[in-house]
């Protein structure tokens, strides 16, 4: 493969052990590939230029696993991430495996699960913390319903604000520098999920003691399977300063959650959506959450993680030379016409301006005469996309 879409760890690609250390089990099917060591995918992923790995607690401990067990496997898996050179950026909970969680884990009826859900977190931070991540994710597969009459609706909002609220305070109780990125999804596994979209979860966390130590985690996936275009959901985020981690991968609108490689689906929006975060320098992890499909075995898992960055690669390249194209550049140009005095009249309010303004003659008749030429730009846009400019 050609060397200029060869990953680097400088890219900042990281990916959840759970991605490519997933089996290919499905609700109709058992797995079809083995397990694979958490220290083996490090060392895998590092050779293929990526910068660093996730996990959830148990991904790497498992669930019953005794103090001196958990140190031991910290203790090798810290030492697999030094001799790879690889980072820890982002850790988070599984909070939905267990059947414990089956009605939820901060959202469950029952306060012991509630309390539990809460502990288990605590513990989990401190392993992500102890591994270097800055960025604490909540996805809460399970907190959701099939049967609203079960639940008082306010109360499960409560509970998830009491929750989040405490363990914020605990962050900062233990002196750890970690910021909160919410995860939302509309539905799978619980029939439907609390606070189904990005959107939703932007509100919620203004409603936080400390919303600013709290950002969001948006997945492409999971807004596309709400019939929703994932880029407006970022662009909303990143505007808001909430942008903190990102889930890339790829979907089929209205489909279960398929998690597929990245740019496999939807090139366009893939494109538009590396393009935002190229253009705005965004900081952040290029994060894979997504695994390869279960018709694959072990050699298809590592084709599909090359696979996700380097269309990243390639479509940044193409964002590139989108930014660089006198045509389309010529042509953003007039589409997106200034006027100073206008936008000035319409930004800060006052009685002078309210008074100018209502004066004023749009002549909206003629205004309304012309097109807008984004059949031009779009074609501009595919063309790129289809390596023809
Ligand atoms: C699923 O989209 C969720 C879980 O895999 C994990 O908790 C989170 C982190 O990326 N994404
Ligand atoms: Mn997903
Ligand atoms: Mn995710």
């Amino acid at each position: 493969m050609s060397d200029l879409f060869q990953p680097k760890p400088s890219d900042r690609f990281t990916f959840g052990l759970w991605t490519v250390g997933n089996p290919g089990r499905d609700p109709f099917g058992d797995a079809v590939r083995p397990t694979v060591a958490p220290t083996y995918s490090v060392k895998k992923l590092s050779e293929l230029g990526a910068y660093g790995v996730n996990l959830h607690d148990n991904d790497l401990v498992p669930f019953d696993a005794t103090a001196s067990e958990r140190d031991q496997i910290v203790k090798e898996f810290k030492q697999a991430l030094e001799d790879c050179g690889m980072k820890v950026p982002m850790a988070t909970t599984n909070l939905f495996f267990h059947p414990v969680f089956r009605d939820g884990a901060f959202t469950s009826n029952n306060p012991k699960v509630r309390a539990f859900a809460v502990q288990k977190t605590m513990s989990a931070i401190d392993l992500g913390v102890e591994l270097g991540a800055e960025i604490y994710v909540f996805w809460g597969g399970r907190e959701g319903a099939e049967v609203d009459a079960s639940k008082n609706g306010p109360d499960t909002i409560k509970w998830f604000r009491d929750s989040i609220n405490f363990l914020c305070d605990y962050v900062k109780d233990q002196g750890y520098d970690l910021k909160f990125a919410l995860e939302a999804k509309p539905n799978e596994p619980r029939g439907d999920i609390y606070m189904p979209t990005t959107g939703h979860m932007l509100h919620f966390i203004e409603t936080l003691d400390d919303p600013p130590m709290v950002g969001v985690n948006p997945e492409f996936a999971h807004e596309t399977m709400a019939g929703l275009n994932f880029l407006h959901g970022v662009i909303q985020a990143l505007e808001a300063g909430k942008l903190f981690h990102i889930d890339l991968n790829d979907q089929k609108m209205g489909r279960f959650d398929q998690d597929l490689r990245f740019g496999s689906e939807n090139i366009k929006a893939a494109f538009l959506l590396v393009k935002l975060l190229e253009d705005a320098n965004w900081g952040g992890m290029k994060h894979f959450d997504a695994h390869a499909y279960r018709t694959e075995d072990e050699e298809g898992v590592w084709d599909f993680a090359a696979g996700c960055m380097r269309t990243y690669l390639i479509l940044k390249e193409k964002a590139k030379q989108f930014n660089e194209d006198a045509e389309i550049q010529g042509l953003l140009a007039e589409i997106q016409s200034k006027d100073a005095e206008l936008e000035a009249l319409i930004s800060g309010y006052s009685a002078d301006k309210a008074s100018q303004l209502r004066g004023r003659d749009f002549a909206p008749d003629q205004i309304a005469a012309k097109g807008h030429a984004y059949e031009k730009l779009d074609q501009l846009t595919v063309e790129v996309l289809l390596g023809v400019r």
